[in-house]
C-alpha cells in the first residue's frame, strides 16, 4: 500500500533520506535506553503533510495521511506533548525485542537488544520512508542494537542469519550505523517472509539463537481518538456487562447501555476459534483498555481498579484490530478482553463480530433523560 504511494527520491535527496533514517532508528532506541546517560534524544520530524516547521529535513510531506491506528511520530522518552504515542510505542517495542549478552571474544561482553521491525512497528513508530526503504511487509527486518558498559565493541558488528526450512538464510542487506563509541546499530533485512505459523529465529555469530513466536507479526497499536485519551475516566460507578461468545454464539440477546454513562464491557471467547464484539457506528467517549491479565475471571471492583490505557496491543490471529475509533473487542481462543468507555450518543446499534456474519447483538443506548 505505501509502496503504491512512495516518491521516487534520487540524486541529491538520498543523503538526507539516508541521515534522517539514521535519526529515526537511533531516536527509536533512545526509547529504551533513556537510562544510559550516553543515549541520543534526537527527536524525529513528524510526517504529517502540515509539518512545514519541521526542525529537520522531512522529505515526506506528500506522505498520504494515515489510517487512525498509525501512530506518525516518534518522540523521545521525556516528550510530553502526547505521551501515550511514546508510550504505545514502548510497550509494542518491548513486546518484540530480545536482551541477550553475547561474548566479545576477549573475555568481555557485548548486551545486544534485537528489535523485530515488523511492518506494523515499523509503520507505527518510524517515518514512512524508513517503511518505503526496508519494506517490513516483503520480508523480515531486524534492528540490532550492540553495546558495551566499558571497553570498546568488537571491530565486526554482530552477524546474523535467519532459519528457514531450507536452512540459514543469509541477509539481503545489511546498515549498520556507529552511533555512538559504546553503541552500534545495525538493521538488517531479509528477503524471505516470515512462514505463517511458523516462530521466527535469528542465530547471531553462527551459534545464539534468538526466537519471537509466530504471532508477533500481527502485533499493532491500537489508540483511542487524540481528544479523548488525555481526559480521565472515572470508573469508580462504572457498570460491568459481561459478554461471552459460545459455541452457540453470543451469551445475550441485546446490550442496553446508558449515555453518558461510563460503562466496562467484558468479552469472554470460549471457543477455540478468534471471536470479535465489534458496535457498529457507536462513537466512544474516553475509550479504554483495561490492563487485566484474565479480564474474564476478574471481580467487577479489580476491573473499576484495574489501569485503564487509551491504547493497547493487539494479537489478533487474524489481524483485524480495533483501530480505537470503535467499541471493539476481541478475543483469540480461550482468551478475553476489557474495555471501558462513555457512550455519547443515545440510539439504537447493533454489535457484530467481522469474522462471523451470522453473529449479532442489538445494543440500544437510553438518553440520559
Ligand atoms: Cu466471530
Amino acid at each position: 500500500m505505501s509502496g503504491r504511494h512512495a516518491k521516487t527520491i534520487s540524486g541529491g535527496a538520498k543523503r538526507q533520506v539516508s541521515t534522517f533514517l539514521i535519526g529515526a532508528i537511533v531516536s527509536l532506541l533512545a526509547l529504551s535506553t533513556a537510562a544510559c546517560s550516553t543515549a541520543s534524544k534526537t527527536v524525529v520530524a513528524p510526517v504529517q503533510a502540515d509539518s512545514a516547521a519541521a526542525p529537520t529535513p522531512n522529505p515526506t510531506t506528500n506522505t498520504p495521511a494515515k489510517s487512525v491506528q498509525a501512530v506518525s511520530h516518534v518522540h523521545s522518552a521525556d516528550s510530553s506533548d502526547t505521551p501515550s504515542d511514546a508510550a504505545a510505542i514502548a510497550v509494542l517495542r518491548e513486546h518484540l525485542t530480545r536482551t541477550i549478552s553475547i561474548p566479545d571474544g576477549n573475555g568481555g561482553v557485548v548486551e545486544l537488544e534485537a528489535v523485530w521491525a515488523t511492518a506494523s512497528f515499523v509503520r507505527a513508530s518510524m517515518p514512512a520512508d524508513a517503511y518505503n526503504n526496508w519494506q517490513p511487509d516483503r520480508g523480515n527486518v531486524f534492528i540490532l542494537a550492540e553495546s558495551v558498559h566499558e571497553g570498546a565493541l568488537p571491530d565486526e558488528p554482530v552477524s546474523a542469519e535467519l532459519e528457514t526450512l531450507d536452512g540459514p538464510l543469509a541477509p539481503s542487506r545489511v546498515e549498520v550505523h556507529p552511533t555512538q563509541l559504546h553503541h552500534r546499530t545495525s538493521v538488517i533485512q531479509f528477503s524471505s517472509q516470515p512462514t505463517p505459523g511458523k516462530d521466527v529465529t535469528l542465530v547471531l555469530n553462527g551459534h545464539q539463537r534468538v526466537r519471537w513466536p509466530a504471532k508477533d507479526a500481527h502485533l499493532t497499536i491500537g489508540m483511542a481518538a487524540a481528544e479523548s485519551s488525555m481526559v480521565s475516566l472515572d470508573l469508580t460507578n462504572a457498570r460491568v456487562l459481561r459478554i461471552a461468545m459460545t459455541r452457540d454464539g453470543y451469551s445475550v440477546n441485546n446490550l442496553q447501555l446508558q449515555q453518558g454513562e461510563p460503562v466496562i464491557i467484558v468479552f469472554d471467547n470460549q471457543t477455540d476459534e478468534e471471536h470479535h464484539f465489534h458496535i457498529e457506528d457507536l462513537q466512544p467517549d474516553r475509550l479504554r483498555w483495561l490492563q487485566v491479565s484474565d479480564a474474564k475471571s476478574a471481580p467487577d471492583e479489580q476491573l473499576r481498579q484495574a489501569k485503564a490505557l487509551p491504547y493497547h496491543i493487539c494479537d489478533s490471529l487474524s489481524g483485524i484490530c480495533p483501530t480505537g475509533k470503535w467499541v471493539h473487542l476481541h478475543a483469540n481462543p480461550g482468551e478475553s478482553d476489557a474495555i471501558a468507555f462513555i457512550p455519547k450518543q443515545a440510539g439504537t446499534f447493533h454489535a457484530d463480530c467481522p469474522l462471523h456474519a451470522q453473529e449479532v447483538v442489538p445494543v440500544v443506548v437510553q438518553d440520559r433523560n
